[in-house]
Formats: C-alpha cells, sequence, structure tokens
C-alpha cells in the first residue's frame, strides 16, 4: 500500500481494512508520517465545553445520561443564563482554551431557541474565541442563523457505524445525522463530526464509521473520538471495557484517513492513563477537552493535563483568528 499523499475521499472500504489490520507500530509510524506532513506535531489545540442547556432530552441515546428516558441523577435544568454563559468563557480563554463549545441537550432546537443561541455566540465570538455549538438536528436555515451571528464550527456526531446506529438510538436515523451534516456545510460552517468507541460494537463498525468520515465530501475540520463515559442509569452502563490499543490505533486510523482534519483526544479521559494518551498523540491526536467537566462528567483536573502537556512537550495551538 503506497503512503498517502494528498487528502482522498475516494478511500475503499478495504483500504480502511488493510490500515486496521496492520500491526500496530506500522500503523503508528504511518500515522505519524502524514501527521507530520500536515501539522506541527507539538500542537494541540484546546477547547472547552460547557453545558448551556443540560438534561431532559427526549431521544434515547443509550451512552447518554442527558435522555429523559434513563435515571442517571442529571436533571432537567433550564438554559444558563447569558452572564453566566460569558463567565465562563472569559475563564476558557484566560486558561489557554481557544475555542469555546456550547451544547444543549435537545433533539433539535426550536425558533426561539436558535435566536437566544445566535445571542450568545454573537458574544463568545466578540471575545475574539472561536466558537462551536451542538444543538442537535438543524435545518439549512437554522444552520445559516448560527452562521451570520459568528458561529465557526458545528458538532453533531454520527458515533458509529449505520448498522450499529440502531442499537445505541431508536429516535432517530444515521440519514437524519447525515442530512444535518449537508445543512451545517452547506452554511458554510465547519464541520466537528466524530463518533464513541466502547459502545459495545466490532472492529467492523470502527472501520464503517472512520470510512464513512473519510467519504465525506468534505472531511469533518474536527473529529472527536470520544471513549464512552459509562453512566449508571444509561443501558450502556457496564458495557465491555474498550482495549486501550485499540483505542489508540483508531485515532491512527482518523489521523491517516484524514490528513487535514484536527483529531480529537476527547471524552474519556479520566479513564485513560497519562501513557495511554501519550499514545494518542503519537498516534495523530491534535486536540482536546480542556477544563474539569465535559458536560455532565468529569474531565481531568486542569492543572494534571498541564503537566501531562508539559511532560509532553506539546504546546496548545494558537487561535486560528
Ligand atoms: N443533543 C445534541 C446531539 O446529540 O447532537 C448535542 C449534545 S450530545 C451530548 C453531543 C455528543 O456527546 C453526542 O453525539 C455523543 O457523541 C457525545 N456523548 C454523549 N454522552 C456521552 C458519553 N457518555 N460518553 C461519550 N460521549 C458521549
Ligand atoms: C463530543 O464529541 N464530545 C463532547 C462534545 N462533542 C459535545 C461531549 C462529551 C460528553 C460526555 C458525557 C457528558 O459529559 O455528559
Ligand atoms: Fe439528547 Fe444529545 Fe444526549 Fe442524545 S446525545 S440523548 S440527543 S443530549
Amino acid at each position: 500500500m503506497s503512503e498517502p499523499a494528498a487528502i482522498r475521499h475516494d478511500w475503499t472500504l478495504d483500504e480502511v481494512w488493510a490500515l486496521a489490520r496492520l500491526p500496530f507500530g506500522e500503523l503508528l509510524y504511518r500515522a505519524q508520517t502524514v501527521h507530520r506532513r500536515f501539522f506541527d506535531p507539538n500542537a494541540v489545540q484546546i477547547s472547552t465545553l460547557v453545558s448551556v442547556k443540560t438534561g431532559g432530552c427526549p431521544e434515547d441515546c443509550a451512552y447518554c445520561p442527558q435522555s429523559v428516558r434513563y435515571e442517571t441523577g442529571v436533571g432537567r435544568e433550564e438554559m444558563m443564563d447569558r452572564d453566566d454563559v460569558l463567565e465562563r468563557a472569559r475563564a476558557a480563554q484566560a486558561s489557554g482554551a481557544t475555542r469555546f463549545c456550547m451544547g444543549a441537550a435537545w433533539r433539535s432546537p426550536k425558533p426561539r431557541q436558535v435566536e437566544q443561541f445566535a445571542g450568545l455566540i454573537s458574544e463568545v465570538s466578540a471575545l475574539g474565541l472561536e466558537t462551536c455549538a451542538t444543538l442537535g438536528m438543524l435545518t439549512g436555515e437554522q444552520a445559516r442563523r448560527l452562521k451570520d451571528a459568528g458561529l465557526d464550527y458545528y458538532n453533531h456526531n454520527l458515533d458509529t457505524s449505520e448498522r450499529h446506529y440502531p442499537q445505541i438510538i431508536s429516535t432517530r436515523s444515521y440519514q437524519d445525522r447525515l442530512d444535518t451534516l449537508r445543512n451545517v456545510r452547506a452554511a458554510g460552517l465547519k464541520v466537528c463530526c466524530g463518533g464513541i468507541i466502547g459502545l459495545g460494537e466490532e472492529l467492523r463498525d470502527r472501520v464503517e464509521l472512520l470510512h464513512t468520515l473519510a467519504t465525506l465530501p468534505q472531511h469533518p475540520d474536527s473529529v472527536p473520538i470520544n471513549q464512552l463515559v459509562q453512566v449508571e442509569g444509561t443501558p450502556l452502563a457496564g458495557t465491555a471495557r474498550v482495549d486501550p490499543l485499540d483505542f489508540v490505533r483508531v485515532i491512527a486510523l482518523a489521523r491517516i484517513l484524514m490528513p487535514a482534519s484536527h483529531v480529537r483526544l476527547s471524552a474519556g479521559r479520566t479513564d485513560m492513563s497519562d501513557e495511554m494518551q501519550a499514545l494518542c498523540f503519537l498516534a495523530g491526536a491534535n486536540s482536546m477537552f480542556y477544563g474539569e467537566r465535559l458536560l455532565t462528567t468529569p474531565n481531568p483536573a486542569a492543572d494534571h493535563d498541564r503537566a501531562l502537556l508539559e511532560r509532553l512537550g506539546l504546546r496548545p495551538e494558537p487561535a486560528a483568528h
């Protein structure tokens, strides 16, 4: 197999399988080679998450503590006040984050909610932060409204393969997800789209998810690879844990298949050793969430992460604008 020299959108499933079957060292060598061709290997993009609207979600995503269907201790909360969101954004910026990601536990936003977010987005953007939002399914018109308000990125994950998707979510289809991704792209927004490892999927599902992402008309600009955060009360609590080396392999595959995209070592880091995270960065991860909370679950302490980056000689990547 020849080294990929350029960004390709025509990967065949067989090619992805061939990469997935490589010996670990060979796969990492290729991933590092590609990474160095497209990025400074010692820079990491830093994002901070805030859950602007938590809990009470009507969807049934089997991994999610915010679904109204599961008893997880996460209740339905009101939308955060504008001032509180802005305070969190300033704090994130002061601690070195360049992107501020705002989440809402919705199937899709209502017109009034799009307007509320449009207001928040323009204010966060005015602070000089990149903005990202994840609000569920969007129409083309809603995506354009958010773009006009100054939104940079929209996060909308495919989560797993099309085949495994119905085992995880029954309240929407894979095609619904692809439709929103198309609307977001058409509005000129940057796309943040990836998945979760540890949903009881097979290697085949990981290969197919990555193949779907890597054959989109444009690769997602940002590819979050989450490890399932198991939350008591969700149907997926107690699912077999992922082999750390298999997780690293997924990062390496994402790096090779989507060489110019930021690959984010996303949720699940509290369950990962520093050494496993180091392997993920070696495999081509170059983005992470910083701050003590993801949306509703913990993330490593900021001082621990600062120390980890320092031990690895990694630097935060400067803002893109
Ligand atoms: N409701 C919107 C949606 O689903 O698109 C936005 C928020 S939702 C919480 C954003 C993403 O978080 C999900 O698509 C999923 O990939 C990820 N996520 C949620 N719960 C998770 C968990 N327990 N472990 C890992 N990732 C999770
Ligand atoms: C993504 O891929 N992971 C983030 C972000 N995009 C929105 C969310 C992780 C959520 C983990 C579970 C929680 O904290 O509720
Ligand atoms: Fe709702 Fe999003 Fe959680 Fe699914 S992942 S239950 S859509 S908040």
